[in-house]
């Protein structure tokens, strides 16, 4: 019986050490281990062994039942550490493997263009003021001079939160609000960027666009002042060789009022078709700051005068950069937009 004992002992030993995985083990723990497993087995002889020597045996087949658990389960705890690292050898990160390259982004074209025309009046001693999206009635309309029955102000022009709240039609009121909270110091210089609202949208226009407004202020501004600053702003952003000639236009808010042109940058004044053969581009509005709106403002027309003009930032991108169709600056056309970096 111990004999017998001892060779179950080898044999489960040299079968739990062949265990390859959980599911074998799982099979030797029955096989000698279970109700009607090997070692059960041979306890049911015990019968016939002598009186004598059954205490000697029992203790034995227990020492023997209590090592084939120890076994087993050192085994189960061996294969389950060996399944672990072979999912750490599936994760592992090759450190020498050359790294993705990072795709760097660019600024938008229009932004490039926005930074290159507040660099200029930053030269001349403008500073940058910015105001709400959402105006009033009376800055965006009333405080410019512009009357209750002028068409900017009818609803197919304008967008209107209720009716006296409206998405700025152009960064005006941001002047407004600038001299206001001036007045009454001078000089005032500043230039205001940003978005603007219109009802439009075609290959030329769209319901959002960008617009720069510049505004002086001094005792004895001029026209002159006027001119002199646009015609350095024209050979900073366009070229040297640049010419420009300001012809009669209305607005508002000033008077006189300018339409100001820039010689043709395709054709250099001979006629093209980008200039409709007028050698001519049309840039910018401007004028001399209308004495009521001076005087709204909190500036005594009868002491100050001032120069104003706005531009449209998309107008000046097309014309330095050739680009035919506005509606480029707003699709997120990565093929577009790469062109710029
Ligand atoms: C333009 C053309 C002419 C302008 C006027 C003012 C203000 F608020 F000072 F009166 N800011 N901008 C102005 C003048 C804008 O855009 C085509």
């Amino acid at each position: 019986m111990l004999e017998k004992l001892k060779a179950l002992e080898e044999e489960a030993r040299a079968a739990v050490d062949a265990a390859a995985d959980l599911e074998e083990l799982k099979g030797l723990k029955v096989r000698y281990l279970g109700k009607k497993g090997e070692l059960t087995a041979l306890l049911r002889g015990l019968g016939s062994v002598p009186a004598e020597e059954r205490p000697l045996i029992g203790k034995e087949a227990n020492d023997l039942r209590q090592k084939l658990e120890q076994m087993i389960d050192r085994k189960e705890s061996r294969l389950k550490d060996a399944g672990k690292s072979g999912q750490w050898e599936k994760e592992r990160i090759d450190v020498t493997l050359p790294g993705l390259p990072t795709v760097l982004g660019q600024r938008h074209p229009l932004t490039l263009v926005l930074d290159e025309i507040k660099d200029i009046f930053y030269g001349l001693g403008f500073q940058v003021a910015h105001g709400p999206d959402i105006e009033t009635d009376f800055y965006n309309f009333e405080a410019l001079n512009i009357p209750a029955d002028h068409p900017a102000r009818d609803m197919q022009d304008s967008f209107y939160i209720n009716p006296g709240l409206l998405l700025r039609t152009h960064t005006s009121p941001v002047q407004i609000r600038a001299m206001e909270k001036r007045a009454p110091q001078l000089p005032v210089r500043v230039i205001a960027p940003g978005k603007v609202y219109r009802r439009d949208d075609d290959a030329t226009h769209s319901p959002m666009f960008h617009q720069v407004e510049g505004l002086a202020i001094d005792k004895n501004i001029t026209f002159a002042d006027l001119k002199g600053t646009l015609l350095l702003f024209a050979r900073e952003m366009f070229g040297s060789g640049q010419k420009i000639r300001l012809r009669p236009s209305f607005f508002p808010f000033t008077e006189p009022s300018a339409e100001v042109d820039i010689s043709c940058i395709m054709c250099g004044g001979d006629g093209c078709r980008t200039c409709s053969d007028t050698g001519w581009l049309e840039i910018l509005g401007s004028g001399m700051v209308h004495p009521r709106v001076l005087e709204v403002a909190g500036y005594n027309p009868k002491e100050v005068t001032g120069y104003a003009f706005g531009m449209g930032v998309e107008r000046i991108a097309m014309l330095k950069y050739g680009i035919g169709d506005l509606r480029l600056f707003f699709s997120n056309d990565l093929r577009f937009l790469k062109q710029f970096s």
